[in-house]
């Protein structure tokens, strides 16, 4: 698709006076936009490697709502094609995943290489009698794949930029959870699915950037947690954003409060002169603060806590939360099984945490929706004055990790006229 194709929903936001529109938390017809403009253009992450890590492996996952096979070719290439057959569209794999040297579809039998081509079919000499018939013209469409270490992107727009001008200032702040030790990373096996009554953009958002929340949302929580309750200081903290990407956190974690257990931390502390040597002090000095991030669209995470999220769009008003837990390869044991547990008690469908989200975002979603309620807008204005952080540090940087910034830049990213 073109960008001139795009239809324009920029008054919906304003940059300037720090508003933004309701309807675009529940509206149907800005939600169907949505999956054109946004889920069928941009790098959607749809795998970490260590998932399909055999030839033959594969996993379903969706990009927007369309369902897609992610799968390990025979050649060690990564594939994502549509999981939706040719001849009448039935999905031809219905497993999560699983290792295969074809998928065959239910319904009349034609069956997939692990490379989305068409194999071969039930009765197929019928189909030969034509001459015009050309099966390599009936695979599974591909998307376009790219990996940043590790995390696998796939885009369906043949027009987007590569994977890594997308990312842009964006990777060098993803090196924190992706390049801290020379094993790479890798997910802990198995995940977590859980569906709220939300628009996918409150979850979205608040990964961008919303610390405030913290400290009031989760006061039970975070006292457990931190030991006192968060406050981030707004000195020695920042929102950083960059093309809808965004990402706040302390500038330092010395006191190693971002994560969650005695072992975690120990790790780290034994790390940081390797992190160091490997990613430069600013950066070393960065991780075990708390943090939190989210990668346009839809895709989040928290440093620390090591949860990794997709937030699957179900409708205006539904959000297939689909959560895993990021642990370095070479990380011993018992510091992966404590980066598990302590993800799945934070945030998880009972995780002491991630309720109290829960409640906000569905809340949030079914209130903005009364017809007089909707005429009124939201305010998005809270540390606009906010002084620019350090030039060394990439993309755009502003002091103070609460703020309403980086939800300004993001949230309002695919309805202003740059996007
Ligand atoms: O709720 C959150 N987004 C959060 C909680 C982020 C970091 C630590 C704890
Ligand atoms: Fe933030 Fe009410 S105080 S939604
Ligand atoms: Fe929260």
């Amino acid at each position: 698709m073109t960008k001139n194709a795009l239809r324009p929903f920029s008054q919906y936001v304003n940059a300037e006076e720090r508003w933004i529109d309701r309807r675009i938390f529940h509206d149907r017809e800005i939600y169907e936009a949505e999956l054109e403009q946004i889920f069928a253009r941009c790098w959607l992450f749809v795998a970490h490697e260590s998932q399909i890590a055999r030839p033959g492996d594969f996993l379903t996952t969706y990009m927007g709502e369309d369902a897609v096979i992610v799968s390990r070719r025979k050649d060690g290439g990564i594939g994502v094609f549509l999981n939706s057959c040719p001849h009448r569209g039935n999905r031809v794999c219905f497993a999560d995943a699983g290792n295969t040297r074809q998928f065959i579809c239910n319904y009349h039998g034609w069956s997939f290489g692990n490379d989305g081509s068409l194999m071969g079919m039930h009765e197929e000499y019928v189909y030969k009698q034509d001459p015009a018939f050309d099966k390599s013209k009936l695979g599974l469409l591909n998307a376009r794949v790219e990996s940043y270490k590790g995390l696998v992107f796939a885009t369906f727009a043949d027009d987007a930029p590569s994977l890594k001008t997308y990312l842009g200032a964006f990777a060098w702040y993803l090196d924190m959870m992706l390049d801290t030790d020379e094993g790479g990373t890798e997910f802990v096996p198995g995940g977590v699915r859980n569906v709220l009554n939300c628009n996918w953009k409150f979850p979205a958002e608040n990964f961008h950037g919303d610390a405030y929340h913290v400290g009031w949302t989760h006061m039970a929580g975070s006292l457990a947690y931190g030991g006192k309750p968060f406050a981030g200081d707004q000195n020695t903290s920042f929102q950083m954003t960059a093309q809808g990407h965004g990402w706040e956190s302390g500038y330092d974690g010395s006191e190693l409060r971002g994560l969650g257990s005695m072992a975690i931390a120990q790790y780290v502390m034994q790390q940081r002169p390797l992190i160091e040597r490997r990613l430069g002090p600013e950066r070393a000095k960065m991780i075990g603060s708390i943090a939190s991030v989210s990668t346009f669209p839809n895709f989040s995470f928290l440093p620390g806590i090591n949860t990794f999220r997709v937030w699957q769009p179900k409708g205006p008003d539904k959000t297939e939360i689909w959560a895993w837990a990021l642990v370095n390869k070479n990380a011993p044991e018992e510091v992966k099984q404590d980066i598990r547990r302590f993800a799945m008690r934070s945030f998880s469908p009972s995780g002491m945490l991630e309720m109290d989200d829960g409640e906000n975002w569905e809340s949030a979603t079914r209130a903005n929706k009364g017809v007089v309620t909707r005429r009124q807008k939201l305010h998005y204005g809270m540390n606009r004055l906010a002084p620019d952080g350090p030039s060394n540090y990439p993309g755009r940087v502003r002091q103070g990790q609460m703020g309403d910034n980086n939800q300004m830049a993001s949230t309002s990213h695919p309805y202003s006229s740059c996007f």
